[in-house]
């Protein structure tokens, strides 16, 4: 029931974190599928842990003036991808494309962009792949197509862009050189660190069925 009190402006706000709540729903669902069907019959999950999110109106129409758009409905609908937002962390970056490809082989899903930070990194060392999805929302009015941004990294760029995004809110987007320069500084180290332990696992694989000699002769060589 819809209180009386509420002007249109207030039932478009929040008609629109409904739809792009259930086009969370509808994601979670597939996604937590994969990852239950990945732990009852394969006997390695690509999926660390995931987790999602609404944006609320707040920061909604913070990044609509931040992009230079009025904080409205309209503008939300139009401008923006990330209203829903969906984070799988997997261990490595071959799982992320392993699980890129699932979610691309969803034949509703359509997808409208994929921005991959991985194979060209932001400025500042921000490394994730983006994925942005339509999915069908169903209404008692009918079907509404609703947008959702999947982003997927390792746990390691993970850790990365948290303590990054703490950062850039804390100066606004205007840190000091000497941290901008330190925190591109971590992303490298993170990227060799999420290398080693790929070809670490690389290692451990090998050495089910090789010598010593032949997978360190595979691998390092
Ligand atoms: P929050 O709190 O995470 O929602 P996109 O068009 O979305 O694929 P683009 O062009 O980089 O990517 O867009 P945008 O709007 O700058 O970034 C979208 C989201 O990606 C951000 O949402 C962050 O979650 C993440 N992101 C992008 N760049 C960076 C970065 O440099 N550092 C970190 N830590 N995260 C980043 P919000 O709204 O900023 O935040």
């Amino acid at each position: 029931m819809v209180d009386n009190y509420l002007n249109e402006e207030t039932l478009e706000w929040r008609e629109l974190l409904m739809i792009h709540k259930f086009a969370v729903d509808e994601m979670r669902t597939r996604l937590n599928n994969l990852d239950e069907e990945f732990q009852t019959m394969h006997d390695y999950n690509p999926i660390e842990h995931i987790s999602y999110r609404v944006k609320n109106p707040d920061r909604i129409r913070e990044k609509l003036e931040r992009i230079g758009f009025d904080p409205t409905v309209e503008n939300a609908k139009e401008h923006l991808f990330d209203v829903a937002g969906i984070r799988i962390i997997c261990a490595f970056t071959a799982d992320i494309f392993d699980v890129f490809k699932m979610i691309e082989a969803q034949s509703d899903l359509k997808i409208l962009q994929v921005k991959d930070y991985i194979a060209a990194p932001k400025e500042n060392g921000y490394k994730s792949l983006h994925v942005h999805v339509q999915i069908p929302v169903y209404l008692s009015k009918g079907v509404i197509e609703t947008r959702v941004e999947i982003q997927l990294r390792t746990i390691a760029m993970d850790f990365w862009a948290s303590v990054e995004h703490k950062l850039y809110y804390k100066y606004k987007g205007k840190s000091p050189t000497t941290i901008q320069a330190e925190l591109k500084e971590c992303a490298d180290l993170i990227s060799e660190l999420d290398n080693r332990m790929y070809t670490l696992k690389k290692l451990i694989l090998c050495l089910e069925n090789n010598s010593e000699e032949v997978c360190l002769n595979d691998l390092y060589v």
